[in-house]
């Protein structure tokens, strides 16, 4: 078990700040500087020291000590009490639910471990906490594998297939730039610290342009505003090229130096004038031919990609295409010019030794999807599928609220004969259908080092506090299950702290982290100036081989979304569902004083659709499609474009209307590269409902 450790000498009583870092799924990882005074946290705020972060943080984690203090926080085991979903339970003592645990894990292990799935995302980032001991411990039973595909894997796909890595700019050059699109990412609520920069860049005179089908917080504050219908940004981007090569706004030097595919690529752009874009994506033919332009002549130019438009049909396809502009025009040769998606690649992880794949063996278990997961339950044993699934251990990941497709997920977690284990900090929709939570730490609590797909900074999280309760790590969990089911290997003797320092090896200087709580990379600041994209080709693949090999079209192209408005006259509206900005995913919505400024699950939608079916601001409507139905209260607003509705945030499903959220509606479709969900590819039709049928909230 872990103890606090102070950063300076004091008295129990004086007030003393420890060095973290923001655990979440967000791009800044920022440095947190917490206040403990007799013990108890007291003040969570952005370390100044830390570029990146300069002392702010967001409105969510400067409620930390909310979340953290939470009279509803889970503090002891508990055994699940009454019927399956059904929320009750009871507490035990950690050393009867780790033997029961441990006994039924290891009686289905023996039948077949790949009957048990774990399942995990990113409720932490922490790599000791989030992909360690418990990868360990699953490789040694043989439990089957998990496709962690949820969030970003077909932009990853597309950048490695076009780039060579999950790798761009360093996002503190945006700075500098003179033109930034903000394409897909409504960065005000989702990635502060980069629009810290870009305002910088702003007020020296950049131009900045979002891209997006919502009228976001971020599209109100940029020059421009390009609201394209969701899943048609490849096409977009297709047209830019066309108008680039046919005004030579194109920078040759670079194409033919650093490019592979590039007369391909030509006459794949050369099919899409402006025009059939305008058509496609439902925007004025004026404002590509302008956005072109701009990208064409302004320098530096850079974008600031973010996975909201990666989540349908054409996602990977579409990062494609937006992965390929910054070498036409030889963005890529200042600092201040090319993009970024994610960073998270340059970051030299040693996973074989946090993750020990080699405890395996000579065993290749199976690989279920995390985005499927509905399907997955439900599957009969196969040739196919191998085993039904028997056991799912859940940490850092609330699936019942954020998979897609929530019918049949829910089902599948309802099932009586499924042994279902949930680590958790709070009673979230997935735990309620647990046989045993068991209480873990939070940030403030444990260890943990952290990579960024926003910066270039590695981060040690120290813990500020005594765990709280009986609460213990994710790390330290399955070192008690390890031991209680006998497993002997020595690694599953590492502790947390020593995990930490595993993380990186040598790479990264953990004095420097022990002492000033983040390292910075070393790398050029301009990293494609010269070319030398880890590729096969050493080159910015517009043509993938590799792509190729595997049956798929080598160049990027526009793939109409699955549900494409105009072919299903029943529904006739696409909705999207892109994060509320002071939740993160299904994270912080038990949090009162953020829950409030929220207010309640809302749909946006624009002043003509909601007057053709009459509907008014503020009212009850039911969305619904084949799927499902969703009752929510709506907002007519123009942040909504026509034709599209917003369905905000991810909101906890016990705190619906009717114990739904948007996940209800949306299809376990998977994207054309990376194996992701659709979640933004999704047709609905909307009613307004009697007023005397609205109910309030529970909970
Ligand atoms: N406050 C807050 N911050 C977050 C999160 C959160 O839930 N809340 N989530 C975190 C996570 S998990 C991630 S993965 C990251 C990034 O998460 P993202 O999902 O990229 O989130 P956003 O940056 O909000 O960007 C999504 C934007 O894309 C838009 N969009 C939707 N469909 C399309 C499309 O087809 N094309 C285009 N061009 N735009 C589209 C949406 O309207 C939205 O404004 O953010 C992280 N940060
Ligand atoms: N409709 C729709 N659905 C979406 C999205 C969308 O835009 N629209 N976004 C998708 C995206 S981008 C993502 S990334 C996924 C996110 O899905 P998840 O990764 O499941 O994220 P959260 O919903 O935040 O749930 C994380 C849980 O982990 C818990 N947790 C945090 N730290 C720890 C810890 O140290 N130990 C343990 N045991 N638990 C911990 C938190 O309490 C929280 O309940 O959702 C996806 N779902
Ligand atoms: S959620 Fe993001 S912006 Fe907020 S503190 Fe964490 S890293 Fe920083
Ligand atoms: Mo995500």
């Amino acid at each position: 078990m872990t103890t606090p450790t102070p950063t300076a000498q004091a008295p129990e009583s004086a007030a003393h700040t420890v060095r973290g870092a923001c655990p979440h799924d967000c791009p800044d990882t920022c440095a947190l500087l917490t206040t403990v005074q007799d013990g108890r946290a007291v003040r969570v705020q952005g370390n100044p020291a830390h570029a990146h972060t300069d002392g702010v943080l967001c409105a969510k984690v400067s409620k930390y000590t909310e979340r953290t203090y939470h009279p509803e926080r889970i503090l002891t085991p508990l055994k699940r009490s009454g019927p399956k979903g059904s929320g009750q339970f009871t507490p035990v003592g950690w050393d009867e639910a780790l033997a029961d645990i441990a006994a039924r894990l290891g009686a289905i292990a023996a039948r077949n471990p790949e009957a048990i799935v774990p399942y995990s995302y990113a409720g932490t980032m922490g790599l000791v906490q989030g992909e360690s001991m418990e990868r360990r411990f699953f490789h040694r039973l043989g439990a089957s594998l998990l496709d962690r595909t949820i969030c970003a894997s077909a932009g990853a796909e597309a950048l490695v297939q076009t780039l060579g890595g999950k790798m761009g700019m360093k996002v503190e050059f945006f700075a500098e730039s003179q033109l930034i699109l903000i394409w897909g990412s409504n960065s005000i609520g989702s990635n502060l610290h980069f629009w810290r920069y870009a305002q910088q860049a702003k007020r020296n005179g950049a131009r900045l342009v979002c891209i997006d089908p919502r009228k976001s917080e971020t599209a109100d504050k940029c020059h421009e505003h390009i609201a394209l219908r969701p899943g048609t940004d490849a096409a977009l981007a297709l047209a830019l090229m066309h108008e680039l090569i046919v005004h030579d706004w194109l920078d040759q030097d670079y194409i033919a130096r650093h490019t592979q595919g590039w007369e391909a690529l030509r006459a794949r752009a050369l099919q899409w004038p402006p025009e059939r874009a305008a058509e496609v994506c439902g925007v004025p033919v004026e404002q590509i031919r302008q956005l072109a332009q701009a990208w064409g002549t302004t320098k530096p130019a850079a974008i600031r990609l973010n996975y909201g438009m990666q989540r349908v049909r054409g996602g990977g396809n579409a990062v494609r295409a937006v992965a390929c502009l910054p070498a036409l025009t030889g963005a890529w040769r200042h600092r201040a010019g090319g993009m970024l998606l994610s960073s998270s690649g340059q970051f030299p992880v040693d996973r074989a030794a946090l993750q020990r794949p080699d405890l395996l063996g000579a065993r290749r278990p199976r690989t279920i999807n995390m985005s499927t997961i509905g399907d997955a339950l439900l599957a009969p044993a196969s040739d196919r599928f191998g085993p039904r699934i028997e056991a799912l251990v859940v940490y850092n990941s609330n699936p019942v609220a954020v998979a897609p497709e929530s019918g049949k997920v829910v089902q599948g977690f309802a099932r009586e004969d499924l042994f279902t284990v949930v680590l958790e900090h709070f009673q979230t929709d997935t735990a309620d259908y647990a046989d045993y939570i068991l209480p873990a730490t939070t940030q403030l609590e444990h260890w943990d080092i952290h990579l960024s797909y926003g910066h270039t900074d590695v981060l040690l999280n120290r813990p500020a506090i005594a765990p709280l309760g009986q609460a213990r790590s994710n790390a330290q969990i399955f070192r008690d299950l390890a031991a209680c089911m006998g497993l002997a290997d020595p690694c599953f003797a590492d502790s947390d702290e020593a995990l930490c320092r595993q993380a990186f090896g040598a790479a990264v200087d953990y004095a420097l982290l022990e002492s000033q709580g983040f390292a910075t990379l070393t790398g050029p600041d301009a990293p494609f100036a010269e070319g030398g994209f880890p590729t096969p080709s050493g080159k910015c693949e517009f043509f993938s081989d590799r792509l190729a090999a595997q049956g798929q079209d080598g160049l990027p192209d526009h793939l109409p979304n699955h549900e494409l408005q105009g072919t299903d006259a029943r529904y006739p509206l696409a909705m999207i569902s892109p994060p509320a900005r002071n939740f993160l995913n299904s994270t912080f919505v038990n949090v009162q004083s953020l829950r409030a400024i929220e207010g309640r699950p809302l749909l946006e939608m624009h002043p003509t659709d909601a007057a053709a079916r009459g509907i008014v601001d503020g009212g009850v409507v039911r969305v619904f499609n084949d799927r499902g139905t969703y009752r929510c209260h709506v907002a007519v607003t123009e942040r909504a474009r026509p034709g599209v509705v917003n369905g905000l945030g991810i909101w906890w499903r016990k705190m619906g209307l009717d114990g739904t959220n948007v996940n209800e509606l949306t299809s376990q479709a998977l994207t054309d590269l990376g194996r992701a969900p659709t979640f933004y590819d999704c047709l609905v039709e909307v009613a307004a409902e009697p007023a005397t049928t609205a109910h309030t909230a529970t909970a």
